[in-house]
C-alpha cells in the first residue's frame, strides 16, 4: 500500500445539477441538465478540477430533489437522457477529469418498483426489501409508530409511516417519500451491487455515497432517549448511524465490487465520531472506502444532539479544534479524510463562518480558500464556493425556499405556533441562517438576465440572488493588476497545492496558539519544506505574535493583495479583519 493515490490528490468538484446550468436540453426550462454541465468541463478544468461528483440526476419524484430514485439506471428527464450522461463522462474522459455518481442506497423513492412491490401484499417477494413493522396500540386503542424515532427532514413528525393497504408501518427516516431499504436482505444487497457495476462498467469512475453509515439499524429497533421533551419524536442515531452490520456491508461492496475497478469513494457519515468508528471506515489498513464526510464543521451551529434547523453558538476555537482533531487522526493512525466546508445540505461558507457584506465577502471567501487549500485530505469545493457566493438575502420571504426539509420545518412551526410572534421569528431566523436553501440557488454565470443560469425570459426553478451583476463567474475572470477575483485566488490555491502536494496534501500538521480565539494558525511540513497558515477569523485587527516553531522566511501569499503580503517575518505581525497569511518557514 503506497502513500500516494491519485484519490487524495484529486480536486472534486461538487454540482448540484438543477442549480448549475440549463442549456435548454432538459424537460423544464429553467432547471439545469446534463448538457449544461458538458458545457462547463473547460471552466473546470482551468480552476483545477480533476473528478466531478453530480448530485443525483436518475429519475425521480424530485420528493428530495432527486436524493429519492425511482429508477438507478436512467436519467430523469429533467436533465436529459442516458446518452447525455455516456457523452458527459467521455468528455471528461477526453480532459483527464473523472465522474463520481452519487449513490442513494439506504433509502429509494416510494415510486421506485422495488417498493411499489414491497407495499402491494405481505406476501409480495420483495416485502423484506424495506422495513416494515405492526403499530402499537395503546389501552385506548389508539395506533402509535412502533417506536419514537424523529424524521430527519422534519424532525418534528415519526420516522414511520402508516401504510394504510397491508396495515403495516414501513422506515422512513428522511421523508415519507424515501422508505429506507432492508439490507439484511441478501437479495437486496445484490441488487444494489448491481446498481454499482453498472455505473462502473458505464464509465463512471466511483461513488459518493449517501448517508452511508444509516444503512445497517440495530434489529430490535429500540426507543431512543428524549433530547427534545417538547417534540413527541426524538433523534434515533444511535440505533441507525454505525449499527452492527455496517462493517460487513461496506466490506461486501469492497470486494464483490470495487475491487474489481479502479474505484474513487467517499462515504457521508453523519452523527459520528467516534476514531475507532471512523478508521474502521477509512483507516489505511482495512477501510473499506477511500474518504468519508464528517459533519463537525458544517454542524458546528446545530444544538448538540439534534439537526439542522437549529441554532448554536460557537466560535473560531471550535473550527481549529475540530480541524486539528481531524488532521492529527489522519496523521497519526493512518487513515484517509475528505476536507470540505460546503455543499448542498449546508449554507454558503461565507456566510455562515466570516461576514458576507461587500465590504469582507471577497476577503472572507479567500481566507477560507487559503484554509480549505492548505488542508491535509482529498478536497472538495462546491459549485459557486469558488466565486463566493453568499446566502439567499435574510429578507427574501418563506416562499422562496424549496427545500422538503425547509417545508416541513416551517409548516410544523406554524402548526405548533400559530400565533405566537416570537416562536415564529425564530423560525425564520433558522432558515434565514440555516436552510439548504442556500446552497441551492443558481449558479451565477454573468451579469446578463437570470445570471446566464438560464435563458432571458424563462423563469429559474429558484430565485437568482440579486447580487449576480457584482457577483458572478464572468467578472472574476477579468485580470486585474493587484488583485485577484475570489475564482482567481482559488485557481492559484488549488495550483500551488498540487505544487507542493508532499506538504498540503500528504504533509504533518501542527496547529499553533492553539487557545487564541481569533487566530488558527498551523503549519505544514514534508522533509523538503514548510508552509505557515496564519488566518484571521474575525472582522477585528489582531495582533499576532508569531509563535517560536513558526519560523516564516518569506509570506508568499494573502486575501489583500496578489503581490507578496508586506508583514514582519518575526516578531508581530498585524492581521487585518478577515486577514489570511501563507508564508514559507
Ligand atoms: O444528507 C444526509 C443528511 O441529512 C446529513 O447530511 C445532514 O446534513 C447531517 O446529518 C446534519 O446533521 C443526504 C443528502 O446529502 C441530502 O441532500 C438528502 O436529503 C439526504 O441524504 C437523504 O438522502
Amino acid at each position: 500500500y503506497s502513500k500516494q493515490q491519485w484519490w487524495k490528490e484529486a480536486v472534486i468538484y461538487q454540482i448540484y445539477p438543477s442549480s448549475f446550468l440549463d442549456s435548454g436540453a432538459g424537460s423544464r426550462p429553467g432547471w439545469g441538465d446534463i448538457p449544461g454541465i458538458t458545457s462547463k468541463l473547460d471552466y473546470l478544468k482551468d480552476l483545477g478540477v480533476d473528478v466531478l461528483w453530480c448530485s443525483p440526476m436518475y429519475k425521480s419524484p424530485q420528493a428530495d430533489m432527486g436524493y429519492d430514485i425511482s429508477d438507478y439506471k436512467d436519467m430523469d428527464p429533467l436533465y436529459g437522457k442516458l446518452e447525455d450522461a455516456d457523452k458527459l463522462i467521455a468528455e471528461l474522459k477526453k480532459r483527464g477529469m473523472k465522474m463520481m455518481m452519487d449513490l442513494v442506497v439506504n433509502h429509494t423513492s416510494d415510486q421506485h418498483d422495488w417498493f411499489l412491490d414491497s407495499r402491494s401484499s405481505k406476501n409480495s417477494s420483495k416485502r423484506d426489501w424495506y422495513i416494515w413493522k405492526p403499530a402499537k396500540y395503546d389501552k385506548d386503542g389508539n395506533r402509535h409508530p412502533p417506536n419514537n424515532w424523529s424524521m430527519i427532514l422534519g424532525e418534528k413528525n415519526s420516522a414511520w409511516t402508516w401504510d394504510e393497504k397491508t396495515g403495516e408501518y414501513y422506515l422512513s427516516l428522511f421523508t415519507s417519500e424515501q422508505p429506507d431499504l432492508n439490507w439484511e436482505t441478501p437479495a437486496l444487497r445484490e441488487a444494489v451491487h448491481d446498481v454499482l457495476h453498472f455505473w462502473l462498467q458505464r464509465g463512471a469512475s466511483g461513488f459518493r455515497m449517501d448517508v452511508i453509515n444509516l444503512i445497517s439499524k440495530h434489529q430490535d429497533f429500540p426507543d431512543a432517549d428524549v433530547v427534545a421533551p417538547d417534540h413527541k419524536y426524538q433523534p434515533g442515531f444511535k440505533y441507525y448511524a454505525n449499527g452492527p452490520r455496517l462493517h460487513e456491508y461496506l466490506h461486501e461492496i469492497k470486494t464483490k465490487v470495487l475491487d474489481k475497478y479502479d474505484t474513487i469513494t467517499v462515504g457521508e457519515m453523519p452523527f459520528v465520531r467516534d476514531e475507532d468508528e471512523i478508521l474502521k471506515v477509512v483507516g489505511q489498513k482495512d477501510g473499506s472506502l477511500n474518504m468519508i464526510f464528517l459533519f463537525e464543521i458544517v454542524d458546528i451551529d446545530n444544538t448538540p444532539g439534534s439537526y439542522r434547523m437549529t441554532l448554536h453558538p460557537w466560535d473560531a476555537t471550535n473550527i481549529k479544534e475540530t480541524v486539528a482533531k481531524y488532521q492529527r487522526l489522519m496523521i497519526e493512525r493512518t487513515g484517509w479524510n475528505s476536507c470540505f466546508i460546503e455543499n448542498h445540505d449546508n449554507p454558503r461558507s461565507v456566510s455562515r463562518y466570516c461576514d458576507d457584506s461587500d465590504e469582507y465577502r471577497e476577503l472572507g471567501a479567500k481566507l477560507l480558500c487559503l484554509m480549505q487549500t492548505t488542508l491535509g485530505g482529498t478536497i472538495f469545493v462546491y459549485q459557486g464556493e469558488e466565486l463566493g457566493m453568499r446566502n439567499m438575502p435574510p429578507e427574501w420571504g418563506p416562499e422562496e425556499y424549496k427545500d422538503i426539509e425547509t417545508i416541513n420545518y416551517w409548516a410544523k412551526m406554524n402548526e405548533m405556533y400559530p400565533n405566537n410572534d416570537e416562536k415564529l421569528a425564530f423560525g425564520r431566523k433558522v432558515m434565514q441562517r440555516k436552510a439548504r436553501d442556500h446552497a441551492r440557488t443558481p449558479v451565477q454565470w454573468s451579469a446578463e438576465e437570470n445570471a446566464g443560469f438560464c435563458k432571458p425570459g424563462v423563469e429559474p426553478w429558484m430565485r437568482v440572488i440579486d447580487d449576480y451583476k457584482t457577483v458572478n463567474a464572468e467578472v472574476q475572470q477579468e485580470k486585474k493588476a493587484d488583485q485577484l477575483s475570489v475564482l482567481q485566488f482559488w485557481q492559484r490555491g488549488l495550483a500551488n497545492r498540487k505544487e507542493h502536494k508532499e506538504v498540503f496534501v500528504y504533509g504533518d500538521f501542527e496547529l499553533l496558539d492553539k487557545d487564541h480565539t481569533k487566530v488558527f494558525a498551523y503549519k505544514r511540513s514534508s522533509d523538503k519544506e514548510a508552509f505557515v497558515v496564519v488566518l484571521n477569523f474575525s472582522g477585528d485587527e489582531v495582533q499576532w505574535e508569531l509563535p517560536a516553531q513558526a519560523k516564516v522566511e518569506s509570506w508568499v501569499a494573502g486575501n489583500y493583495t496578489a503581490g507578496k503580503p508586506e508583514q514582519p517575518t518575526s516578531g508581530t505581525v498585524t492581521l487585518k479583519p478577515w486577514e489570511g497569511l501563507l508564508g514559507m518557514s
